[in-house]
C-alpha cells in the first residue's frame, strides 16, 4: 500500500488502535519516511534497571497521544513506522532455548531474552565491585565481563547493520532504548552515512567513562565509545549535564570536539535574565548542519521520568526539550537521526512523557527534513 492511501484509509483523530506500532500508526518501514527501532537492552544499568521494558510500554502509553502537534502540524504524515522486535512471548521462548546465558550472536528476536539472561552476571559483577561479595572469584568476575562484553559488542553490530540497511534504502533511523549503550551502532551508520554530523547529547550524565565498572559498552560510556569509535562525528554538544566526576569534566574541557551546556550553567543565565530561546539558539548555533539527537530522558527533571536508573534533580521541563529541538529544525539544520533512552516504565507518568517525547522528537524530524 502506498503512503497516501495508507493515510486515506487511517482515522487519525480516532480511538487509539493496539496494533503492536508505536502510536498505533498503520504505517509499513517500506512507505514510511522513518522508522523506529526498538533495543529492548538494559544489562549494564548500575543502579537501577527496567528500560528493556521501555518499547512495550511506550507503544502501550503511545496509543493515548492525540496528533495534533502544534509545532509539528501534520508532520507525522510522512510516515513513521515500527521495525518488528521481540515480544515478551517469542523471548521467553528463545531464553528458556538456549542453555548458556551467551548464546551468540545476539539476533534482533532476542535481544530482551539475552539482556535478561545477562543482568544477573552483570548483577554479581557490579554485587562484587561494590564490596557486597567478597567471595566472588577473580577468574569468575573475569569470565562473567567478557561474556557481556561480547554480547554488547554483538548487539551493537547488530543495530549498526539493521540501521546501516534502513539507511541504504533512504529513511531516517530513530531508536528507542534500552539503557544508554544501545545507540552506538545507529550513530556509527548515521555518521557513515551522512557528512558534517554533530551530536547534540541531552542528558543528566556526560557518560564519558571508559569502560565504566569494566564493561567496555556500558550506559555510562557511551558518548566515549563514540568519540574513540566514530571518528566522523565531528562534535559532541552535551546539555543539560549535572552530575559528573571531576574526571569526565577534564576530559571533556581536553577535547576538541566537546561543547557542554552544564544544567547549572543554564539555570544561572536564566537567573540572570537570558530566555529560553535564547540559550537554544546559542547551543544550536555551536552544532553542524546534520544533527543526531540522543535523548536521555534523565536530560528532563526527575518528576517526569521518576522510574529512570539515575535521577538527578534539577533538569529541564518538559517543553523546554521539544522547544531545544524544535530549534535545531528552526535553525535550517536537519535531524538525520535519533535516539531516546532509560525510560523506565515504573510508573504510568515514565511511559507516557517517553511516549510524547518520542512523538515530538519525530514530528521535529520529519518537520523539514527531506
Ligand atoms: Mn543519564
Amino acid at each position: 500500500m502506498d503512503l497516501q492511501k495508507t493515510i486515506r484509509n487511517f482515522d487519525s483523530d480516532g480511538v487509539g488502535i493496539h496494533n503492536g506500532c508505536y502510536f498505533g500508526m498503520p504505517f509499513s518501514p517500506d512507505d514510511a519516511t522513518l522508522v523506529l527501532l526498538s533495543v529492548p537492552w538494559d544489562v549494564t544499568s548500575s543502579f537501577g534497571a527496567g528500560s528493556a521494558a521501555a518499547p512495550a510500554a511506550i507503544i502501550e502509553a503511545s496509543t493515548q497521544l492525540d496528533f495534533f502537534d502544534p509545532w509539528a502540524p501534520g508532520a507525522w504524515r510522512r510516515g513513521i513506522a515500527t521495525l518488528p522486535f521481540d515480544d515478551p512471548a517469542q523471548s521467553a521462548r528463545l531464553s528458556s532455548a538456549s542453555s548458556h546465558p551467551a548464546s551468540f550472536p545476539v539476533s534482533p528476536s532476542s535481544i530482551r531474552a539475552c539482556s535478561e539472561e545477562l543482568r544477573p552476571e552483570a548483577e554479581a559483577i557490579i554485587k562484587a565491585l561494590e564490596g557486597r561479595d567478597a567471595d566472588c572469584e577473580e577468574k569468575d568476575l573475569a569470565a562473567r565481563l567478557s561474556a557481556i562484553n561480547l554480547a554488547s559488542t554483538a548487539l551493537n553490530a547488530e543495530i549498526h547493520k539493521t540501521a546501516s540497511d534502513w539507511l541504504a534504502r533512504g529513511k531516517i533511523v530513530g531508536l528507542l532504548g534500552g539503557d544508554h549503550s544501545t545507540p552506538l551502532g545507529l550513530i556509527k551508520a548515521v555518521a557513515e552515512t551522512h557528512n558534517n554530523v554533530s551530536i547534540l547529547h541531552l542528558d543528566a550524565h556526560c557518560d564519558l567513562r571508559p569502560a565504566y565498572e569494566g564493561f567496555t559498552h556500558s550506559h555510562a560510556s557511551i558518548m566515549y565509545n563514540v568519540l574513540s569509535d566514530v571518528p566522523n562525528v565531528e562534535k559532541l554538544v552535551q546539555v543539560g549535564i549535572r552530575d559528573f566526576s571531576e574526571a569526565e569534566k577534564n576530559f571533556a574541557d581536553g577535547h576538541s570536539k566537546i561543547v557542554q551546556f552544564t544544567g547549572r550553567q543554564l539555570s544561572e543565565n536564566q537567573f540572570n535574565g537570558t530566555n529560553w530561546a535564547t540559550q537554544c539558539e546559542t547551543i544550536v548555533k555551536t552544532l553542524q548542519q546534520n544533527v543526531y539527537v540522543s535523548f536521555d530522558i534523565d536530560f528532563l527533571s526527575p518528576d517526569l521520568c521518576p522510574g529512570t536508573g539515575t535521577p538527578v534533580p534539577g533538569g529541564r521541563s518538559f517543553d523546554e526539550a521539544i522547544y531545544l529541538i524544535r530549534s535545531i529544525v528552526d535553525s535550517g539544520r536537519h535531524i538525520v537521526g535519533f535516539d531516546l533512552c532509560e525510560v523506565s516504565p515504573q510508573t504510568t507518568i515514565d511511559a507516557s512523557v517517553g511516549a510524547r517525547i518520542l512523538f515530538a522528537l519525530c514530528g521535529q524530524t520529519l518537520r523539514k527534513n527531506s
